[in-house]
């Protein structure tokens, strides 16, 4: 690609004071020309002031407060519009925790050149993840499983959070109204994305489960994500079946 990209990355924080500096330190050495938004959720425990403090010795690093924690999907809508507002070319997904390695980014990066959305990959070869407690595994394993099950996307990590998007895909997909809420709102975009005929490629990554703070995932987070795929993947198949009655196929 000739001219140089502008990339935004998103970060969005929910109690993350002992991680947030670490990680948009690594960021900035890792891919110094990217611009970073935090975009926090009213952290009771500081994090949002962290984040404000970083953004005054910093100018490409800015911060999105928010007064509630209204879930992930919507702090990262309310992320994605801010830089599409202001011209980004490439819009990326990141964690707070470490989880998602910076320095793995560029390769990220790179393969967006020639793609619509990459994801980050813990469960193609090559990938991994380190330090996950056997729930977690078997919960993400298990999600990815039943995602490709129900809904016939040929995705082997539809549930993961570091991806790129490029500025196209999500003015496309973000004609339409996103309701999830909290992760599965990461199944919601890879499946629209997928749908719409775009170019989704998976690169591996190396997850490693964060060392400070606590995680926020909940049983209320994986129920929505079980009924949405569930309703998602029924209006599929009763799709396919008309279009096969109808004798279209
Ligand atoms: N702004 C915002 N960030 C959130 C919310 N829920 C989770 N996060 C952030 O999303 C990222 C992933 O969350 P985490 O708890 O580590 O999930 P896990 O890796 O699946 O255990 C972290 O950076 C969290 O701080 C939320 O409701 N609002
Ligand atoms: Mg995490």
């Amino acid at each position: 690609m000739s001219t140089p990209r502008r990339v935004l990355v998103v970060v969005p924080t929910y109690n993350e004071r002992e991680n947030l500096e670490l990680v948009l330190g690594r960021l900035r050495r890792a891919v110094p020309d990217a611009d970073v938004l935090v975009v926090d959720d009213g952290s009771p425990d500081g994090t949002g002031e962290i984040a404000d403090r970083l953004a005054a010795g910093d100018t490409q690093v800015q911060v999105l407060h928010r007064d509630e924690k209204l879930g992930l999907g919507a702090a990262y809508l309310a992320g994605f519009r801010w830089g599409l507002d202001r011209g980004y070319d490439a819009l990326v997904e990141m964690d707070a925790d470490g989880s998602h390695q910076p320095e793995q980014l560029p390769l990220l990066l790179t393969a967006s050149e020639s793609a619509d959305l990459v994801l980050g990959s813990r469960w193609v070869p090559g990938g991994s993840v380190v330090n996950w407690p056997t729930r977690r595994r078997l919960l993400s394993r298990g999600g990815n499983t039943y995602v490709r099950l129900a809904l016939g996307l040929g995705l082997r990590d539809a549930t993961g959070g570091f991806r790129v998007f490029r500025r196209e895909t999500l003015e496309t997909l973000m004609t339409e109204i996103v309701a999830s809420h909290g992760y599965c709102f990461q199944v919601d975009l890879a499946w629209r994305a997928a749908n719409r005929g775009f170019h989704v490629v998976e690169v591996p990554i190396e997850f490693v489960e964060r060392e400070f703070g606590t995680s926020k995932m909940s049983g209320a987070i994986v129920r929505e994500a079980l009924w949405r795929v569930t309703v998602w993947g029924a209006a599929h198949r009763l799709g396919q079946l008309r279009r096969i009655a109808g004798g279209r196929r």
